[in-house]
């Protein structure tokens, strides 16, 4: 008997029982999981997610393939599944390489509240991540005012570690950055609607129908969460990520005391609070609030971490599930 072929690829769409792994010559190949993976591991829901790199074992006669191993993952996006299987993770993306907030100059003006809160779901899941500030090419009709304060945004992320990428899809300008950021990268793409993402898409590349980014609320609150990512194929090389649930994965389950640790600039602030359970709020001889009183700390970013406390303490954060 003929030796069995192999092929190894990425899970580019998943609906169930059947995934598309896009191979490495670049063709699609419907594919089932081999049983012994959905059994394996019982607090995950789906072992094999979209962003998958997979070896599959082909079938000659009909063209469909075996998912026969799944390679280690760099990172995954996941959310605690509900209904029957409530608590279990389900793995919404792996292998993500970099997650994008997409921002505007103006009409939306940028929202530091909606970045940071992207971040720290950065932050929670290890992924590196970057945001595209689009529109600049408004920064000519807003006030010196506001064009100071889209300096000093793109100043404080910059110097965060969070690359901050200006665009303008429609002037446009720094599409080829775009592209050069996006090469050969799982990217996430996110933000709110009216920034400008699909149009960036197109920009970069015109076959691309992704309808990425804000989450209708309908789909949010939605009892039905099995909703799938998808991976679009970049002609240059790379994938965009497309999920209709991007916000949804956002802080989960995270204690209110653990959300310090995700705000990067607090951390070699943290040992140093007079209490130990310091929530960097309300308490005195604060290290925190001493580092914001010192300007080493951006008011805006403690803005933020004050904000995501009190939806935390409040039970508000995770209601997509
Ligand atoms: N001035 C300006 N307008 C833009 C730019 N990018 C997108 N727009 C406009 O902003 C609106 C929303 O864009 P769209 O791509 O649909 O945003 P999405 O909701 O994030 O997908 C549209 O009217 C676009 O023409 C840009 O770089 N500059
Ligand atoms: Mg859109
Ligand atoms: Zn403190």
């Amino acid at each position: 008997m003929a030796e069995t072929a192999h092929r190894e690829g990425i899970v580019t769409r998943s609906t169930g029982s059947w995934y598309d792994v896009r191979t490495d010559d670049g063709t699609t190949v419907p594919a089932r999981v081999r049983g012994k993976f959905r059994l394996a591991d019982n607090d995950v829901t789906n072992p094999v997610a979209v962003g998958d790199r997979v070896t599959l074992r082909m079938n000659e006669q009909d063209d469909t393939g075996l998912i026969v191993d799944i390679h280690e993952r760099t990172t995954k996006l996941s959310r605690r599944a509900a209904g029957r299987r409530a608590g279990e993770e389900h793995v919404i993306v792996a292998n993500v390489d970099r997650a994008w907030a997409v921002q505007a100059v103006d009409l939306p003006r940028f929202n530091p509240g909606f970045v940071d809160r992207f971040l720290v779901m950065a932050e929670v899941f290890d992924l590196p991540a970057g945001i595209i500030l689009n529109k600049i090419d408004l920064m000519d009709d807003i006030s010196s005012e506001h064009a100071a304060a889209v300096d000093d945004f793109c100043t404080l992320y910059n110097d965060l570690g969070y690359p901050v990428l200006p665009t303008s899809a429609t002037a446009p300008a720094n599409i080829d950055l775009l592209r050069e950021a996006l090469h050969d990268e799982v990217s996430v793409v996110t933000g709110p609607s009216g920034t400008g993402k699909s149009s960036l898409l197109n920009a970069v590349e015109d076959t691309l129908d992704v309808a990425t980014g804000a989450v209708s609320q309908k789909t949010r609150k939605g009892t039905h969460t099995t909703t799938y990512a998808t991976l679009h194929p970049l002609s240059f090389g790379g994938y965009i990520v497309d999920t209709p649930g991007i916000r949804e994965f956002g802080l989960l389950d995270m204690h209110p005391a653990d959300l310090c640790h995700f705000f990067v600039e607090f951390i070699p602030y943290l040992d140093d609070c007079r209490f130990p359970d310091c929530t960097h709020d309300h308490e005195p001889g604060c290290a925190v609030k001493d580092a914001v009183d010192a300007g080493a700390i951006h008011p805006m970013r403690y803005e933020s971490y004050c904000n995501i406390l009190y939806s935390l303490q409040d039970g508000q954060e995770g209601t997509g599930r």
